[in-house]
């Protein structure tokens, strides 16, 4: 139930569409984790989790355990990893609600409360091959790591992954280095643990580009959501995506104004003439940042400027003529023959796609169809 006429939209057959595009790429036995961290990316955790699962996903991945826990109170009982940091003392909900930690400290493991789990804690640990963001980097730390995991109880160590940081650039020196890494790690890990558990090393990009080189799981991310991983990948030609997620609101207000008439706060958009000027409800406590001023909007296929600073609340664009009050306006998606894509807002304040549908906040009521 919403009331503004201001809304974002999830094709969840898009999303159906892409994980198929990918699993035809992968070699049989590979599996996919649809990552629906921060939202599902902005897009809505839980429908796309239902989604992901219905096309042939096999399990779901997230960065916070308040967000395992989400999926698991909606009801949804597959394997669930979290792949950020968890605090010890909270580790007891996980093993409760049968959510996988991802693990890579002696300390941690040694800090766990193991005699409240109702059930065996499941772990992956997680293994800093270049990304420098967590995991261990060396055979010592992870000959310690494993002392420790096999002196604590009611712990079940189920798998292993390491992330890439440039797997989504054409120039693949360091993400063979990485791999090169990964696998001097394995062969370690192999001589010191004899239990079998899947391994993990593929984001999108690397997905799209090796899929029979993924080991037993891929962590299926940005390209589920229907958008490439960087401009190298998309120029690759290699999956065909859908994007999901639109962006439309209405006009509420339409006006003609003279021309050296100012628009909006400090004024920094003088008409250069008489002009049609209409207001969109939609602003930067939405997540339309106010860099996105000068941008375009489309209506009926036609690109139509943002003037004037971006309000809180509330945005002007110049019309080519006047539109009668509730016209639609698209601000992502398709109109008529013409398109704004998540990339083209991307490249216009300078950052990546993965932003634009996790920055459009809550306010925004996404409609779901199919
Ligand atoms: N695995 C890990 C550990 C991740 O952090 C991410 C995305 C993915 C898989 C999925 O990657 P993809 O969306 O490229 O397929 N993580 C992030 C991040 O931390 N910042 O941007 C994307």
């Amino acid at each position: 139930m919403f009331y503004r006429p201001t809304w974002a939209e999830v094709d969840l057959d898009s999303i159906a569409y892409n994980i198929k595009q990918m699993q035809q790429e992968l070699s049989p036995g590979i599996n996919m984790f649809a990552v629906v961290k921060a939202n599902g990316y902005g897009h809505g955790a839980v429908e796309v989790a239902r989604t992901a699962l219905n096309a042939g996903a096999n399990a779901l991945a997230v960065a916070l355990l308040e967000e395992a826990v989400e999926l698991r109170q909606a009801g949804i009982d597959v394997t669930i990893l979290v792949m950020g940091w968890v605090q010890p003392e909270d580790t007891e909900v996980a093993a409760n609600y049968d959510i996988t930690l991802t693990f890579f400290q002696k300390v941690w493991i040694q800090a766990l409360p193991t005699q409240l789990f109702s059930k065996k804690l499941k772990l992956h640990m997680k293994w800093d091959t270049g990304m420098g963001r967590i995991g261990i980097r060396s055979k010592e730390e992870l000959q310690s790591v494993i002392t420790a995991v096999k002196s604590a109880k009611n712990i079940d160590l189920t798998g292993l992954y390491t992330h890439f940081a440039t797997a989504d650039q054409a120039e693949l020196t360091y993400f063979n280095e990485q791999q090169n890494r990964f696998n001097d790690l394995l062969a370690e890990f192999n001589k010191i643990w004899d239990s079998s558990v899947v391994i993990h090393i593929g984001n999108s990009a690397a997905s799209i580009r090796f899929p029979s080189e993924m080991h037993q799981y891929i962590r299926f991310g940005i390209a589920m959501y229907g958008l490439y991983p960087s401009s190298d990948i998309r120029a690759m030609n290699k999956i065909n995506l859908k994007p999901a997620f639109s962006l439309f609101s209405r006009l509420i207000h339409v006006k003609k104004i003279d021309e050296n008439e100012a628009i909006s706060y400090g004024g920094t958009y003088v008409t250069e003439e008489s002009e049609w000027i209409g207001t969109i409800p939609i602003g930067y406590a939405d997540g339309w940042t106010r860099k996105l001023q000068g941008m375009d909007v489309l209506i009926e296929g036609k690109r139509m400027p943002v003037v004037g600073r971006i309000c809180m609340d509330q945005t002007m664009i110049r019309l080519d003529r006047e539109y009668p009050l509730g016209t639609k306006v698209t601000l992502i998606g398709k109109s008529g023959n013409d398109k704004i894509e998540m990339d083209e807002i991307a490249n216009f304040i300078d950052t990546i796609n993965y932003e634009i549908p996790c920055m459009i906040s809550s306010r925004v009521p996404r409609v779901y169809i199919k």
